[in-house]
């Protein structure tokens, strides 16, 4: 068994500020129908396979699912490269549309501590529900998850 590792991070079309975490909390990394991890708050996971070629889901409760090509032969795969998803469909209806957004409006402003606030729509964590987050979440606008493609990734 080889140990692979890696980042899952909200795509943000643009490049990431500096000191933010764009880090996708509890998306399941799933091979075969099965969850082989989970990501932590910064987006981690980890997890052990034996050598082989395999698909692997990255299924997010906020997101559109991404699938890579993962190849594990005879060593342990460090993906130094951050997987990055769309995470901003909250109500995953597999759009991205005015839904979205008004969940976003709903919560504006508020704050971590707050009980309005939703760590979800936080997408760069930095505490605050507010304009940053609603950049990303507009220059996805009207795409939808049954004819969007993500660039075609393989982890060697
Ligand atoms: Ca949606
Ligand atoms: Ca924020």
């Amino acid at each position: 068994m080889y140990n692979v590792s890696g980042i899952v991070q909200a795509d943000t079309k643009r490049s990431a500020y500096y000191g933010e975490n764009f880090g996708i909390e509890n998306a399941n990394i799933v091979i075969d129908g099965n969850v082989v991890a989970r990501t932590d708050e910064y987006g981690r996971f980890s997890f052990n396979i034996k050598s082989g070629s395999y698909m692997v889901d990255i299924v997010y409760n906020f997101g559109f699912t991404r699938t890579v090509g993962l190849t594990v032969s005879d060593g342990d795969v460090i993906i130094g490269e951050p997987i990055k998803i769309v995470a901003c469909d909250f109500n995953k209806d597999k759009k991205i549309d005015s839904a979205d957004q008004n969940l976003f409006r709903i919560i504006v402003s508020s704050k971590k501590g707050d009980p309005a606030y939703l760590s979800y729509v936080d997408l760069n964590h930095d505490g605050y529900i507010n304009a940053k987050d609603y950049l990303i979440i507009q220059s996805f606008d009207g795409i939808d998850a049954c004819s969007y493609i993500y660039p075609e990734l393989n982890l060697a």
